[in-house]
């Protein structure tokens, strides 16, 4: 292909010009990349793009006529389209709440060890959090000491995940309102363990039939992860490792540096990536790098693990999920170290490419081809620096001839955790509830989630983003989805000029940018503390305020899990990406409108990034008027 048609290409696949720059290097160079794979994939499966297709035993797999044309409208056991579409996304959504809440679980476990004295390189740092937690769980602080405390906290957690306890703690942030919506909906969570393995024995073919009632279950699920999973995650990383404050960074490919050794850290579980932050300390080390040519090491961050090291160290942060293989084309990458999720399969096969190593540190992901150095919390930081050691003897066999480093790193403030922000606000949520009151700020709108090669990467986000803040409504943005709107440039204060005027007051009075970086996905759960501290102050339901969320470009199952425990948190939420419901009219209906007689919100799709932020706008004027503002 011709470097010009690259060229256009790059330009159809991704909105940043440095991720174009890298693109057109992958397609001139024959360097294959996800949008590559996907080309090869046109056309997809019509079935399985509408849930139709049932392939869960074998009597299967069976398919359903999506035109009632005279073809088959049940499979062989006698489930219709709307079992059938009803199933595969409960199972899609169970998949994805349990990623999130295992990962929650292993920081959970992280915080018992560290208790204990039996981890290696950990220490409490936020003894405030670890006691106001310690509290909810009716916990003794008195003269006790932070590890006494801590043991406690985490195995009152670790027992939320099975039945022992039949209640999950975090559900007591929300609103009364909202817990009575929840109890009387049937969707309470009980465990968060428990219901992930309920959902997969509902959909086991002779159980679930009622395409309601999985529907009402995936809620139940969802909300395990985010109010459970996902916030646990979330308090724990904090009692560990701090709690996010403001903070200056940068963002996008050139973020990488030319002459020191650039170790990525790609996943989601920050136990691991911490770690390599301390041994990048040590000064034999640093000393080995000096030796081996280079002036330094750097760290970089993809996806989740990135934007956890970015909230609360700054830490540089290369792209979001699709930048993954573009990094490594760069050919400036030592090591790309990988915990867990959206890491593609075939990085190995990217990096030897150059003379990246790739390195698995999780025991339950392990790709053929990666040097494995497994993480154990007993031997965190002595894996920590093996990595590094790793990475830094690998420096000499960069070809500095064929490093591609784009210039021009975007500058970013990020770090508002619900703390950070309420603080900000002078204690309490009262001036940004009078901002809205007023009609200064409209509402608030939840912008998370993924990248998807379907749609031009980050053309989604920010779009939606920036028409929000246009319209005088603040974005709180966490995982792929915050990314975009940072490399975009929308994450400094002066991005304030982009808002309408009310916004712009606003963000000027208090020196923040008009979209708010909150983190990973895990992290959507400090965006479920805010809704529920406001909600509180303002004696309402979370399904009372003028919110909304939107995941523009969607791809995950652990966003199916984000955009229905939104939804019923009672938050309407858009997706820019077609949920596999379509072949289904009730079940698409139900999700569509009826949501909303159980949780007070609608989970709808629409991939026109302007009429997704209409709907948003839309809903949180309606619930403005609800509540007589
Ligand atoms: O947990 S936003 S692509 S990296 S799934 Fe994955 Fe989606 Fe990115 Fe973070 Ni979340």
């Amino acid at each position: 292909m011709s470097s010009i048609n690259a060229k256009m290409k790059a330009e159809k696949r991704a909105m940043d010009e440095n991720d174009q720059k890298l693109i057109q290097r992958t397609i001139d160079e024959g360097i294959e990349t996800v949008w590559d794979r996907l080309e090869k994939q046109l056309p997809q499966c019509g079935y399985g793009s509408l849930g139709i297709c049932c392939n869960r035993c074998l009597m299967g797999p069976c398919r359903i006529d999506p035109f009632e044309d005279g073809g088959p409208t049940k499979g062989v056991c006698g489930a219709g389209a709307d079992l059938i579409v009803a199933r595969n996304y409960m199972a899609d959504l169970a998949c994805g709440a349990a990623a999130h809440s295992d990962h929650g679980r292993e920081v959970v476990e992280v915080l018992l060890a560290t208790a204990e004295g039996k981890s290696d390189g950990y220490k409490i740092k936020d003894t405030e959090k670890l006691n106001s937690v310690a509290k909810e769980y009716g916990i003794e602080i008195k003269e006790r000491s932070s590890e006494d405390v801590a043991k406690d906290v985490a195995i009152r957690m670790l027992e939320e995940f099975g039945t022992l306890k039949n209640s999950i703690q975090f559900m007591k942030r929300a609103p009364e309102k909202t817990q009575k919506m929840w109890n009387e909906a049937g969707i309470m969570p009980r465990g968060i363990d428990r219901e992930v393995v309920d959902a997969m024995h509902r959909v086991h073919m002779g159980v679930g039939a009622d395409y309601k009632n999985i529907i009402l279950h995936c809620s139940r699920t969802s909300l395990s992860d985010g109010w459970g999973g996902s916030m646990m995650a979330t308090e724990c990383g904090d009692i560990l490792f701090g709690t996010p404050k403001p903070i200056e960074s940068t963002m996008n490919l050139a973020v990488l540096s030319k002459d020191k050794v650039n170790i990525t850290l790609h996943g989601h579980n920050p136990v691991l990536a911490e770690m390599v932050l301390e041994a990048v300390k040590d000064p034999d080390l640093k000393k080995l790098a000096i030796e081996r040519g280079a002036k330094g090491i750097n760290l970089i961050g993809i996806c989740c693990t990135g934007n956890e090291l970015l909230m609360r160290h700054g830490i540089p942060l290369a792209g979001p999920m699709l930048d993954q293989e573009l990094v490594i084309a760069t050919g400036a990458i030592e090591a790309d170290v990988v915990d867990y999720q959206c890491v593609f399969p075939s990085i190995v096969s990217t990096a030897k490419c150059f003379h990246t190593k790739i390195i698995t540190t999780s025991e339950k992901m392990k790709i053929p081809g990666a040097v494995y150095q497994e993480f154990k919390p007993e031997s965190a930081l002595t894996t920590a620096k093996e990595i590094v050691r790793i990475a830094i003897e690998n420096y000499p066999n960069r070809n500095h001839e064929r490093v591609r480093i784009p210039e021009k790193p975007m500058r970013v403030v990020v770090g508002f955790s619900e703390e950070s922000i309420k603080k900000m606000l002078g204690g309490s949520y009262k001036p940004l509830i009078d901002a809205i009151v007023s009609g200064k700020i409209r509402g608030a709108a939840a912008v998370v989630g993924c990248t998807n090669p379907k749609v031009k990467q980050d053309y989604g986000n920010i779009t939606v983003e920036k028409e929000l803040i246009k319209r005088n409504i603040l974005v709180l943005a966490t995982g792929c989805g915050a990314i975009g709107g940072g490399k975009a440039g929308l994450m400094v204060p002066e991005a304030a000029e982009l808002a309408g005027d009310g916004l712009k007051s606003v963000c000027k009075a208090l020196g923040i940018p008009p979209l708010l970086h909150m983190g990973s996905c895990v992290e959507n759960a400090r965006i479920l503390v805010m809704a529920a501290n406001i909600a509180k102050e303002l004696g309402v339901g979370i399904e009372d305020l003028p919110l909304a969320g939107a995941s523009p470009e969607l791809y995950s199952e652990k966003g199916f899990s984000i955009a229905q425990y939104f939804v019923s948190s009672g938050i309407f939420t858009v997706s820019g990406v077609p949920l596999k419901i379509f072949g289904s009219q009730n079940v698409t209906d139900f999700m569509t409108n009826k949501l909303e007689d159980y949780v007070g919100a609608t989970l709808t799709i629409e991939p026109d990034p302007i009429k997704a932020a209409d709907l948003m706008e839309a809903a949180i004027e309606k619930k403005r008027k609800k509540l007589g503002i």
